[in-house]
C-alpha cells in the first residue's frame, strides 16, 4: 500500500493496531480534515470535536492565521538548534512575557517537557535562592494530578495505570488532598524544604474537578507567605479555555493577562503548552521573574527543538487570535450557555447527575458505576450522532470544543447530546 493511498477508516485502524504500540485506546473513528469546530472522518462523515485534542485546538482546526504563520515560517528556516541564535526567538520571548507579564520565558516543546522545566527551576531556586540543603527540596502535588507521562512526573501521580512497573520513581514530592487549603497550610509549615506547590487550577483528567472560587488566591497567600513558588499548570485549562487568559485570573474575562483583578492568583511559575500553538506544533513555555528564572545557565537546560523558529511563529500567532477574536469573552459566554442548556435537561435525568466546569471545559457525571461502560457507550452514540468527545476516569464525560464555537452551533451541540442522552434514560 502506497503511504498516500486513500485508505479506509477500518484500514487505517487496522494499520495501527498492527504496527503501532497499544499505548492508546481511541474511539473508534479515523479523522482527515479539521476546519474551526469541525472534523471529517476519512469516508467524509463531519462532526463536531468536543475534545479539541485536549484543549489544544481552542482557536479552532487549521486556524488560516496560525496555518499560514507556520507554513511561510516552515519554507524560510524551521531549525537551527539553540547552538546559534534565529531571527524569531527573541520576538516570541518579547511577545509572550509582554502577553502574559513576565519577565522571563523558557520555550520547551511538549507539556511534560514543561512541568519537568517547572520542577528543575523550582528545585534549583530552592538550593540557590531560599537556601534548602541540596537534595532536600521537596515540591508539594495535589492528589489525581495530571502532569504529563515522563518519569518524574509520573512518580507524583497516583493513576496506578500510569506508574505501575514504570519506577524506580524521583523522590521529592509530596501529595495533598486538592482544594484542601488547610492541608496545604500543614504540607507547607511541616517542612523549611519547600521549593514549590504544583498545581493544576481545574484538575482537567481527574474529571474537571473545579476547587472552590478562593482556592488558588488562599494557596497563593500560603505559597508567598511562606517564601514557596506558587507554580501552576495552566497547559490545560491556559490560553482561554476556561472563559479567561488564565484560569488564574479567576473571574475576569479581558483579553489581557493584567493584575487588575482582586481574583488574579498570579504565579510564581506558570506553565503553558497545548493552545499555545493552536494545535498546529508543539509548543511550551515557563514563564517566570528574573529573580527565578535567573537560576538557569547556560549547558544546565534544553532542548535541540525548544524555541524553534517554527514554534516562534506559530506560537505568536496563536496568541494573536485569542486576543483579537476574543475567545476568552467567547468561551466564558458559551460555557455559561451550555452549563444552563444542560442543567434543564438534567433537571428530568436519571442517567446525568450532573455537569460541572468553567467556561467550555466541562464535563457530565453519569449516574453508574465507575467501573460501567456506560460513558464510553455514551461517547459511541455521540460519534454516530456527529459529535465526538471522549470518557475520562469513573463515567466522565469532558465536553471542550473549540473555542471559536458560535451560539447556533453550541445549541446545535446541545441538542445532539440531549437527544443522544435520551436514548440512554431508563
Ligand atoms: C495524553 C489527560 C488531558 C495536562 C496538564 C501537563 C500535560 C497535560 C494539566 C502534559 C496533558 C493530555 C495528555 C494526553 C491526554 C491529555 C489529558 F487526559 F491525560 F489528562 F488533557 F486531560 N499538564 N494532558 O493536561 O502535556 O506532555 O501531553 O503535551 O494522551 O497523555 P503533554
Amino acid at each position: 500500500m502506497l503511504t498516500l493511498d486513500k485508505i479506509t477508516s477500518q484500514q487505517a485502524i487496522d494499520l495501527e493496531d498492527k504496527h503501532g504500540a497499544h499505548n492508546y485506546h481511541p474511539l473508534p473513528v479515523v479523522l482527515s480534515k479539521g476546519e474551526g469546530v469541525h472534523v471529517w472522518d476519512v469516508e467524509g462523515k463531519k462532526y463536531y470535536d468536543f475534545l479539541s485534542a485536549y484543549s489544544a485546538v481552542n482557536q479552532g482546526h487549521c486556524h488560516p492565521k496560525i496555518v499560514n504563520a507556520m507554513s511561510r515560517q516552515a519554507e524560510t528556516l524551521t531549525l537551527t538548534s539553540r547552538a546559534f541564535h534565529n531571527d524569531m526567538l527573541g520576538r516570541f520571548e518579547k511577545y509572550i512575557t509582554d502577553f502574559f507579564q513576565f519577565d522571563k520565558v523558557l520555550p520547551m516543546n511538549t507539556g511534560a517537557e514543561a512541568v519537568e522545566t517547572a520542577i528543575k527551576i523550582a528545585r534549583k531556586w530552592a538550593y540557590e535562592v531560599k537556601g534548602v540543603e541540596e537534595t532536600e527540596a521537596q515540591i508539594i502535588v495535589a492528589n489525581n494530578n495530571f502532569h504529563g507521562r515522563t518519569t518524574t512526573v509520573i512518580s507524583f501521580s497516583n493513576d496506578e495505570n500510569a506508574r505501575k512497573n514504570f519506577g524506580p520513581f524521583t523522590p521529592g514530592f509530596i501529595k495533598i488532598p486538592y482544594d484542601d487549603i488547610q492541608a496545604l497550610e500543614k504540607a507547607i509549615t511541616s517542612s523549611k524544604n519547600i521549593a514549590g506547590f504544583l498545581i493544576e487550577p481545574i484538575q482537567g483528567e481527574a474529571g474537571v474537578y473545579t476547587p472552590a472560587d478562593d482556592y488558588m488566591s488562599k494557596a497563593k497567600e500560603l505559597c508567598n507567605k511562606h517564601n514557596v513558588l506558587f507554580m501552576a499548570d495552566e497547559i490545560q485549562t491556559g490560553i482561554a479555555r476556561t472563559g479567561s487568559l488564565l484560569a488564574v485570573c479567576g473571574n475576569c474575562n479581558c483579553e489581557n493577562h493584567c493584575e487588575r483583578q482582586s481574583t488574579y492568583s498570579r504565579p510564581d511559575i506558570l506553565i503553558l503548552g497545548k493552545a499555545l500553538s493552536g494545535g498546529a506544533y508543539p509548543v511550551s513555555a515557563v514563564l517566570a521573574d528574573n529573580h527565578i528564572m535567573n537560576v538557569i545557565k547556560p549547558g544546565q537546560h534544553g532542548s535541540t527543538f525548544g524555541g524553534n523558529p517554527v514554534a516562534a511563529a506559530v506560537g505568536m500567532a496563536a496568541l494573536e487570535v485569542i486576543k483579537e477574536e476574543k475567545l476568552a469573552q467567547n468561551s466564558r459566554k458559551m460555557g455559561v450557555l451550555f452549563r444552563s442548556e444542560l442543567n434543564k435537561y438534567i433537571e428530568n435525568s436519571t442517567i446525568v447527575k450532573l455537569v460541572r466546569g468553567r467556561g467550555l471545559l466541562n464535563a457530565i457525571v453519569i449516574n453508574d458505576s465507575q467501573d460501567s461502560s456506560t460513558a464510553w457507550d455514551i461517547c459511541m452514540a455521540l460519534r454516530d450522532n456527529g459529535l465526538l468527545a471522549k470518557p475520562t476516569h469513573g463515567n466522565i464525560i469532558r465536553f471542550a470544543p473549540p473555542l471559536v464555537m458560535n451560539k447556533e452551533q453550541l445549541l446545535d451541540c446541545v441538542s445532539i447530546i440531549t437527544k443522544t442522552l435520551k436514548q440512554f434514560e431508563k
